[in-house]
């Protein structure tokens, strides 16, 4: 199930649309003033609320994403990626910073509405359909709340030669298995660009390695 999780994460590195990414200008200005908060409003909660989510767990979630100012939708996860709802770790930074503070401690089959201004989702600049200083509302679902792939178990497994460092022909190797297994094979190319994209997330250093730091990005203490 483990390593499952761990290539949806893979995926979401690829194709996560709104997360705000390593060169991100948008999330989380230093100007921040103290009134710029989520505001989370529940609208349901199941009456078994099992485990609640938090940093650096593995969420998957549907949400729709509305401009605060006309009520227009810019982003529907229902309708994008053959409606699949988004894998994403929550709270490292995979999506903007108003997800990760507004969908803590959320329970599978919780739903809610999140208003965020501006200076924890896509800031000054806008993004795509999202003009500039827009506050957005979103209104998530979250299907299921598991621990985060980033285990120092999964990074071992992954890790062939046991040098707790991780080249490309290892995470390829595993990015090969998980897709044949899933009973999808890909070509050559797709396993170049998404390696060539998870390089470039989880390298920090650039010298073509992920180590175990590099990998397990979430503090320690936090788990
Ligand atoms: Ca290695
Ligand atoms: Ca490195």
């Amino acid at each position: 199930m483990m390593w499952r999780l761990a290539g949806c994460i893979f995926c979401v590195f690829l194709s996560w649309p709104l997360g705000s990414g390593p060169s991100g200008a948008a999330a989380g200005a230093p100007e921040e003033a103290p009134e710029e908060q989520v505001r989370i409003e529940v609208l349901f909660k199941p009456e078994e609320c099992g485990r609640r989510s938090r940093k650096g767990d593995l969420i998957n979630a549907h949400y729709d994403g509305y401009l605060a100012e006309d009520g227009s939708k810019f982003y529907c996860s229902r309708h994008d990626k053959e409606g699949h709802p988004q894998w994403f770790v929550l709270g490292v930074g995979q999506v903007i910073k108003g997800l990760d503070i507004g969908m803590m401690d959320m329970c599978a089959g919780e739903k809610r509405k999140l208003t965020v201004p501006s200076t924890l989702a896509f800031g000054t600049t806008g993004k795509g359909p999202v003009p500039p200083n827009a506050t957005v509302v979103f209104e998530v679902e979250v299907f299921s709340v598991s621990r985060g792939p980033r285990s120092m178990e999964a990074f071992q497994q992954m890790d062939l030669d046991k040098d707790r460092s991780l080249d490309k022909a290892e995470v390829k190797e595993y990015l090969k298995l998980e897709y044949e297994k899933g009973g999808k094979p890909r070509e050559e190319p797709f396993y170049e660009k998404l390696l060539t994209d998870i390089f470039w997330k989880s390298d920090q250093d650039g010298d073509g390695l992920i180590s175990a730091k590099e990998y397990n990005i979430y503090e320690r203490d936090e788990l």
